[in-house]
C-alpha cells in the first residue's frame, strides 16, 4: 500500500526489516541498547557484532524511552540503524501515547539531521511492549504524515510489517486517514 503525503510517501510491506535497502533502517530496542529478541535481535544478527560495539562505546548510558540514537548500518546496505526505545504498554495511563509519538519524531528529526532520504520503520513497541498494533498504527502513521507534509528531506517512509495482523491493523489506519 502506498500513500502520497506533500512531496513524500509512505509505504506499507509485510516482509523482514533487516532486507530493505534504504538509507536508514529503525530498529525496536530497549532503553540499555543491550540487544533482545524480536527485530532488535534480526537487525544485530543481519548487522553482525559491530553495531553492539559500537552501541557500548557512543551510548554506554542507553536511551531514554520515547528516544533514539544512531550507529552505522554494518553489513546492511543501509547507511545508518536508528536504535528507537518505545514505551512497554502498561494499559495506557503512563503516557505511552506520548513517548511512542517521541520516538518516531525523533527518528524522523534525526533522519533529516543525517541528510537521508528513505528510512524503514518497523512497529515500535507492538510485540515484547505489546502495545496494542490498532493504536500503535494511529500514532505511528499520523506522526510521519505529519512530519512529511513539511519535510523538504524525507522522500520515503516504509513501514516493514512482520505479520499479516499487523499489516492489517496498519493498512486499516492508513485507510481512514485517506478520506
Ligand atoms: N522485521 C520487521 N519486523 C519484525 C522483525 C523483522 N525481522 N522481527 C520482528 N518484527 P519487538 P518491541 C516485528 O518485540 O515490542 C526486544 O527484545 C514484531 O513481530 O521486536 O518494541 C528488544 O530488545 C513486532 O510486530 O519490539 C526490546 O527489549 C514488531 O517487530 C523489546 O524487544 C516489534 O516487536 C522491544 O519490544
Amino acid at each position: 500500500m502506498i500513500v502520497q503525503f506533500g512531496s513524500a510517501r509512505i509505504e506499507l510491506v509485510l516482509g523482514d526489516i533487516t532486507t530493505q535497502q534504504l538509507d536508514i533502517i529503525v530498529n525496536a530496542a530497549n532503553s540499555q541498547l543491550a540487544g533482545g529478541g524480536g527485530v532488535d535481535g534480526a537487525i544485530h544478527d543481519a548487522a553482525g557484532p559491530e553495531i553492539m560495539k559500537e552501541l557500548r562505546q557512543r551510548y554506554p548510558d542507553g536511551c531514554p524511552t520515547g528516544s533514539a540514537v544512531v550507529t552505522s548500518g554494518g553489513k546492511l546496505t543501509s547507511q545508518y540503524i536508528f536504535h528507537a526505545v518505545g514505551p512497554i504498554w502498561q494499559g495506557g495511563s503512563k503516557k505511552e501515547s506520548q513517548l511512542l509519538e517521541s520516538a518516531y519524531q525523533t527518528c524522523l528529526s534525526l533522519a533529516e539531521k543525517h541528510q537521508c532520504k528513505t528510512l524503514a520503520f518497523p512497529s515500535i513497541s507492538t510485540g515484547v511492549y505489546r502495545y496494542p498494533v490498532d493504536l500503535a498504527a494511529e500514532i505511528a502513521l499520523r506522526t510521519v504524515a505529519m512530519k512529511l507534509e513539511s519535510s523538504d528531506e524525507l522522500e520515503l517512509v516504509r513501514f516493514v510489517l512482520f505479520d499479516q495482523g499487523t499489516f492489517g491493523g496498519y493498512a486499516r489506519v492508513l485507510e481512514t486517514m485517506l478520506v
